[in-house]
């Protein structure tokens, strides 16, 4: 065999660089190097990009099927694993009722996998109980932007970057979380855009920005109502715009009347001069792109706050034209894809609502059997269902909640209630170690299929090596589960013949092909007759729903105040080199030097209070749990707020955050609750969470 070179797509985020894999005459994984002309990523990745290859490496890998016999785990034919699981959900739907089980599919997995997944839900167990990590991430983005513009997704493309004249960075990191695009912002700054920032840290772009607007967390409505107020009283909107394009005008101008820049002051911290003078730099931008994360989103105000933002760009007239529009910047490398295969618990694949008599006709004709027709629950309310008994069997894949649901204490107390847990895993993570089997499942570089990136582009990722030992790519295993419980609803032969499938199911996916998205460094939905080309920028001349709407909405505090006991508010981040649970880079020595496993990042002012000392070890505690780790003493963030990380499931920031949800998306608040910061004895090491629960 000689050498060789794989077309592929990069793992990790939502960006979709190009990467080509680099095999060698053994048929082995070498290294990883960006493709030049790909057109999101132009030649450049990011640490985590080139460390692909540690990341699947086959030794760490799972490549048998184990089933666990009390705390042990003991290898298992797939036969055998696959007929006793069918089994044992036979049994819990016949006693329970079906909606007893579910599945949670993966962003991190290719759209094929995740419409098998949704199909195996909905057809050969009969629930819409199917849910994935887009419920903690742009769930409120999902709902938020259908109501207001009728398609919850970035409207513009990563390269209009280079056509606006104003960025505004809001609730996002983008230099550490969607870095190639990051730096992208950054040269779009140098070479004469405007920047603003809206953040409560002080982000690596904040530092470069024209106006950063440090506001308190969770103030993001009072701002950006305020914002409006100053744009409509001063007529810097897009009167013409509004009357063509929108509805709700009227109301939206009445709710923000008494909003004064004077009296937003108070809530968000930010001085009303500033906020006069954003409000003045976005009227007047003639292109302006608002790109927005989880500082939005992660609120029990995450809907509202996702609103809010569509009716700042609409009354402006910001979108619809190059280097304008509101751009949710999609976390996984495939949680874009993830939501539009319908691993929701309400909609079918492109969003069809799963309530509508037509769109269960149309798949249920489809796929040759009765679908189930109850909405079904969403990831975190099979946790709670589960806790109260009613919620028997999860069938899980690519996730890893233990370490990434808010709440751990509780999440681990559902996963050990159920009867059956079944984890389809690269790895042994913490939730597959409560599983009572566990599959190994292909990764990325093993298996033929598609992912769609942030900007709505649809891109082939071909297989490049064989998958370790016995692992599966996810729609076969589930094809093979599918078939153990008596169906052959998942009888495809390849991997195209799901995506062919999809597309002819899914309107925004119809003009598809593998050829045409392999040839065309993907093609960007919608495409299909009208667009045969995709379409790199939405709303152009009309929305879905005709006319957008303008809703007002209203500031929403966060669910949790601080106390005399926890008094100051912890809000949790990301950072560069690692990424999600940490199981994937946590394997690359190289990311693991860059970045020590936990960290709470501390004002001087706050550390000098609680005499805390540079890396000095601290415990921190909040309303759920305790954790331990060492201190990180920043200007970065401000008097009153710590921030943690999320990757490192020795200090897990999970034990401490809030399951308070938004009530449209059940969307839990994991960017603010209250804690108290102790500094740990000098000399003692901070305790992972393991010896930490060993000695309570
Ligand atoms: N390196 C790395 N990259 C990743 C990931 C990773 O784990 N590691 N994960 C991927 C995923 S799944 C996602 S969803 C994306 C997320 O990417 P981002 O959305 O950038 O994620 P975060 O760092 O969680 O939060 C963004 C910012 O919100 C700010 N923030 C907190 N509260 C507020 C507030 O009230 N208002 C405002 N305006 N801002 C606030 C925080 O200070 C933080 O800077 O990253 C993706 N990329
Ligand atoms: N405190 C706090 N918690 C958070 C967040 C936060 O900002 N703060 N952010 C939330 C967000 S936005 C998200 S998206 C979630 C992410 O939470 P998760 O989705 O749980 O995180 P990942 O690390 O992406 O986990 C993916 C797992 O998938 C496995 N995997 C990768 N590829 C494949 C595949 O092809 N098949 C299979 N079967 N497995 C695969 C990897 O080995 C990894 O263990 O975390 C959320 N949790
Ligand atoms: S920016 Fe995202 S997609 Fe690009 S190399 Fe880095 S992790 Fe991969
Ligand atoms: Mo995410």
């Amino acid at each position: 065999m000689a050498s060789s070179r794989v077309k592929t797509v990069c793992p990790f985020c939502g960006v979709g660089c190009g990467i080509n894999l680099k095999i060698d005459e053994q048929g082995k994984l070498t290294g990883v190097e960006p493709q030049q002309s790909h057109p999101v990523s132009r030649g450049k990745l990011c640490e985590k990009g080139w460390s692909t290859a540690y990341a699947i490496r086959p030794d760490n890998r799972i490549t048998e099927p184990l089933k666990r016999i009390q705390d042990r785990f003991y290898p298992i034919s797939w036969d055998e694993a696959l007929n006793e699981i069918g089994e044992v959900i036979r049994e819990i739907q016949a006693e329970h009722g079906s909606d007893a089980v579910g599945v949670i599919s993966s962003a991190r997995a290719t759209n094929e996998d995740n419409y098998a997944a949704q199909k195996f839900a909905r057809v050969v167990l009969k629930t819409n109980n199917i849910d994935h990590c887009a419920r903690i991430c742009h769930s409120p983005t999902v709902a938020g932007l259908k109501q207001t513009l009728g398609s919850g997704a970035m409207t513009n493309s990563t390269k209009d970057i280079f056509e606006t004249e104003l960025i505004v960075v809001i609730g996002a990191d983008p230099t550490e979380n969607h870095s190639v695009f990051g730096g992208q912002m950054i040269e779009a700054r140098l070479r004469g855009a405007k920047l603003v920032v809206i953040d409560p840290r002080v982000t690596r772009l904040a530092k470069m920005a024209d106006v950063h607007l440090q506001l308190k967390p969770g103030s993001n409505i009072a701002l950006i109502n305020a914002i409006l107020h100053v744009l409509i009283k001063r007529k810097l909107y897009d009167a013409s715009f509004v009357s063509q394009r929108c509805e709700g005008f009227e109301a939206l101008a009445r709710s923000v009347k008494a909003i004064t820049p004077e009296l937003a002051e108070l809530s968000t911290g930010i001085s009303a001069a500033k906020i006069r003078t954003v409000a003045e730099l976005y009227g007047q931008a003639k292109s302006a792109m608002i790109l927005y994360g989880m500082g939005i989103t992660q609120f029990v105000s995450g809907t509202s706050n996702v609103i809010a933002l569509s009716n700042l760009a609409l009354v402006c007239g910001q979108i619809g034209r190059p280097g304008t529009g509101i751009n949710p910047l999609r976390g996984q490398n495939n949680v874009q894809g993830a939501c539009d295969m319908g691993c929701l618990p309400n909609v079918y694949p492109g969003y069809q609502a799963v309530e509508d008599k037509l769109v269960q006709d149309k798949f249920a004709q489809a796929w040759g059997e009765p679908v189930a027709t109850r909405p079904g629950l969403t990831s975190l309310g099979m946790t709670k269902a589960a806790l109260a008994g009613e919620f028997r069997c999860l069938i899980l894949f690519g996730e890893d909640p233990v370490v990434t649901d808010p709440d751990q204490n509780h999440v681990r107390v559902a996963m050990k209630k159920m009867d059956l847990l079944v984890v389809a895993e690269l790895t042994m993570t913490e939730t597959a170690k409560l599983a009572d089997y566990i599959l190994p499942a292909a990764s990325f570089a093993e298996k033929e299929g598609s992912f769609t990136n942030c900007e709505r582009r649809v891109q082939h990722i071909a297989q490049a090596v064989q998958p370790p030992g016995l692992a599966m790519g996810d729609w076969q295993w589930l094809k093979a589960l599918a078939e153990a419980l008596g169906s052959h609803a998942l009888s495809w032969t390849n991997s195209e013949a799901v995506f062919d499938e999809m597309a002819s199911l899914t309107p925004s996916y119809q003009g598809m092909t593998y050829s045409g998205i392999a040839l065309a460094h993907g093609l960007q939905w919608p495409c299909n007759q009208d667009a045969p080309q995709g379409t790199a920028i939405l709303h152009q001349t009309v929305f879905p729903i005709g006319k957008a709407r303008l809703i007002p909405v209203h500031q929403i505090d966060i669910d949790e105040k601080t106390d005399e006991q926890y008094p100051l508010i912890l809000t949790t981040n990301r950072l560069s080199c690692h990424y999600g649970c940490g199981s994937m880079t946590r394997k690359s020595p190289l990311l693991e030097r860059e970045t020590p496993a936990g960290l709470l990042f501390i004002n001087p002012a706050d550390a000098r209070t609680l005499h805390i000392q540079r890396y000095s070890p601290v415990g921190i505690r909040s309303r759920r749990g305790y954790v331990e780790t060492r201190a990180m003493i920043t200007d970065d963030v401000p008097p009153g707020l710590v921030s943690m990380p999320y990757h490192f499931k020795e200090a897990p920031s999970n034990q401490l955050t809030n399951t308070a949800q938004d009530p449209i998306t059940k969307m839990p608040e994991l960017k603010a609750c209250a804690v108290s910061v102790v500094p740990l004895p000098p000399g003692q090491e901070p305790k992972d969470i393991e010896h930490l629960s060993e000695g309570q």
